[in-house]
């Protein structure tokens, strides 16, 4: 799947189903052949290294869970594989469609999650971001983050890392980020929720920050909410290898006149790193580091340095995952700027306040941004 794609998801499994297997080597080639004949499936041998086989859709799950266990990792990375409904060769869009065996058999997997976008069947909860310093008792409400909940098939909520993992083996990663950020915007528009919006974004989902991130900035100019009410939060920063990619997606955001936030930073020492040469407006100490702060002297160096750091920097520090009133109060007094925790509000669904008419309308304004984000 490339860039233009995000917005439409392709299927490759059909009522009859060729399919089109490019293996890296002869003995790979042997080993789905001898699969196919055991299984009873019609295979050709196209070339040395490439063969077809036709497939009936029930077979398709027993077809793709064996090919797993014939083949090593390796080979199902290395085999690339399109698939037809019709017995002709691939054209040339089909073939522009080829994937490896391994995503191939990830998207099988991630059917219902493609089901459950395409049936919208997801929705946006909001969790309060309070004021560290106003009181305890009553405290004031900064922000809000917006978490994304999708539902599988029969209706219960699938546990998003999970749902993002499946994405992301499956090559849909780019379509479910765009999707929840999407749908981040348009829920905190509909409720009119007051203060900022935090939205959580997977850097790895974007290919080229102005190109990319267009539909989202869209969104947020037609909605009519204000881009200085609105981070971004770069999520999975773990993972960012390629800091030169994080710094052009921050430009952007910045540039477009968004505030910025590095989640789950303090799991690890190269968050100190990312926090110094990415400068973000906001931190968001991981919630492992506050469980407990006000009892493990370790803890409490490492957050009354990242404080220190970030106050030099005048960076604003968030503590997430807070949970009881003495962690609450350790960072109070050790000046972190805002909490997030069930101590202040859990993520929850919110109200649609808005008439039909007004929210039929931000309906209508957002469908020409599906289509700008295909252009
Ligand atoms: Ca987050």
């Amino acid at each position: 799947m490339y860039c233009a794609d995000c917005e439409s998801i392709d299927d490759y499994f059909f009522e009859d189903t060729y399919f089109w297997v490019f293996v890296p080597t002869v003995e790979s080639f042997g080993k789905i052949a001898s699969l196919c004949g055991s299984l009873g499936l019609e295979a050709k041998q196209e070339t040395s290294h490439c063969i077809s086989c036709h497939i009936k859709k029930p077979k398709i799950s027993h077809f793709l869970t064996s090919i797993m266990g014939a083949l090593e990792m390796a080979e199902l990375a290395g085999a690339k594989v399109t698939t037809t409904e019709q017995p002709q060769p691939p054209n040339l869009e089909q073939m522009a469609r080829m994937t490896t065996l391994d995503v191939l058999v990830n998207r099988y997997k991630a059917k219902w999650l493609i089901d459950s976008v395409d049936k919208e069947r997801y929705e946006t909860w909001y969790q309060p971001i309070v004021c560290a310093q106003s009181s305890a008792e009553q405290p004031t409400i900064f922000a809000h983050e917006g978490l994304f909940r999708i539902r599988d098939e029969t209706g219960s909520i699938v546990p998003p890392q999970l749902a993002f993992q499946l994405a992301e083996s499956s090559d849909l990663l780019f379509s479910l980020d765009l999707v929840a950020r999407r749908s981040a915007v348009e829920n905190a528009a509909k409720s009119k929720l007051p203060g900022k919006l935090f939205i959580n974004f997977n850097p790895s989902s974007i290919y080229d920050p102005a190109y990319c991130l267009r539909a989202t900035a869209a969104a947020i100019h037609t909605l009519g909410m204000k881009p200085e009410d609105i981070v971004f939060e770069v999520t999975e920063t773990h993972k960012a290898s390629d800091l030169n990619h994080l710094k052009g997606i921050l430009a952007f955001y910045r540039s477009a006149g968004f505030q910025v936030a590095l989640d789950d930073i303090g799991s690890g020492w190269s968050g100190l790193n990312l926090l110094q040469r990415l400068r973000p407006d906001y931190v968001k100490i991981d919630m492992d580091l506050v469980r407990d702060i006000h009892r493990d002297d370790f803890k409490q160096n490492i957050v009354n340095s990242l404080i220190r750091i970030a106050k030099n920097t005048a960076i604003k520090v968030i503590a997430e995952g807070v949970e009881t009133a003495e962690e609450a109060e350790w960072l109070h007094n050790a000046n972190a700027d805002y909490l997030q925790g069930y101590l202040f509000g859990k993520p929850q669904p919110v109200k649609q306040d808005l008439s039909k008419a007004a929210a039929d309308n931000i309906e209508q304004s957002l469908q020409p941004l599906a289509k700008a984000a295909q252009r």
